[in-house]
């Protein structure tokens, strides 16, 4: 399965979810609503990543979809008013604004734990992962994303958004759990779905530092028009973020140089591994 097969089937799979027989219609509207137009750079990761360890591709889509569905559950409770309060996210209005506060609540914790559902037991028409790599899986995704992991490192940004001397605020630490453990359980993730357990480590070590990156990025682009999401909102909500410290160039800079630390770590695997690294090449380069 090529890179435009994987992106058709992952759309037509985004589209059947949540695979129930007869949700009911207002449940289906706005458990659908978000997942629409996202760049979709976790899923691929797992894809990308399926394919440096010798995968079809075929099995990372039930992964792909349940990383995407833990993702966008953590952008709807992100932007709701008692977190980052935002109206704006993937183009359109946020979850609670089109629809309202309780309902954006109970997407988010449905997508959540439909994600674990889907790594279980997945679709009869995908892939069937061996008991072993799906039990993985799933304890790979809940690390990432639980308490050690992305919800951590929200609980982070939070606390350290309330203190007064936010300069003392341990950025990498918090950017690491809130974007990088999810990208790195990705990349993980596609490796465990093809039952290669001995790049899984390398893997998700590779993920977590282009999440970082990808965070970095992401501050500079919170400064500009056009990316989807409000403009200099981690600004004025007086967030620390990579350009308190540095100007754009130095991030740029700090970002290409952690790249090449990224990609030194794929070296070993050789070609097959090399549309990961043009990936992760592309995410630092990326414009929204
Ligand atoms: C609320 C539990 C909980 C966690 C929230 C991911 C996150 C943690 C908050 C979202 C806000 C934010 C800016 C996070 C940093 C990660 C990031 C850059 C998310 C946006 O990811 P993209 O650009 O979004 O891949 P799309 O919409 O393309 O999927």
């Amino acid at each position: 399965m090529d890179e435009n097969q994987f992106s058709q089937s992952f759309k037509e799979l985004l589209s059947q979810y949540p695979f129930h027989q007869e949700p009911h219609p207002g449940w289906l509207k706005a458990l659908q609503y978000p997942l629409g137009p996202g760049k979709w750079v976790r899923p691929f990761l797992v894809y990308y990543a399926s394919k440096a360890v010798g995968g079809r591709g075929d099995e990372a889509l039930a992964p792909a979809l349940a990383v995407e569905l833990v993702h966008t559950y953590s952008l709807i409770h992100d932007d709701l008013p008692s977190m980052d309060n935002d109206e704006w996210r993937r183009g359109r209005a946020t979850m609670h604004v089109a629809f309202d506060e309780a309902t954006a609540i109970l997407v988010g914790d449905g997508l959540l734990t439909d994600a674990f559902d889907l790594l279980a037991d997945p679709p009869a028409e995908l892939y069937q992962a061996p008991a072993e790599a799906r039990l993985l899986m799933i304890r790979q995704l809940a690390r990432a994303s639980g308490s050690r992991g992305m919800v951590r490192g929200q609980f982070l940004d939070l606390f350290w958004e309330q203190q007064k001397d936010k300069n003392e605020a341990p950025l990498p630490e918090i950017h690491i759990h809130k974007t990088g453990r999810l990208m790195g359980a990705a990349c993980a993730l596609g490796s465990l779905a093809v039952g290669c357990y001995e790049q899984v480590e390398t893997l998700q070590r590779f993920g977590e530092g282009i999440g970082l990156v990808f965070q970095m990025v992401d501050d500079c682009l919170d400064e500009l028009p056009n990316t989807g999401k409000s403009q200099g909102k981690d600004r004025e909500a007086g967030k620390l973020t990579y350009l308190s410290h540095l100007t754009a160039k130095e991030v740029g800079e700090k970002a290409q140089e952690m790249t090449n630390d990224c990609l030194s770590l794929l070296a070993p695997m050789g070609a097959k591994a090399e549309p990961l690294a043009d990936f992760a090449r592309q995410l630092v380069k990326r414009s929204r």
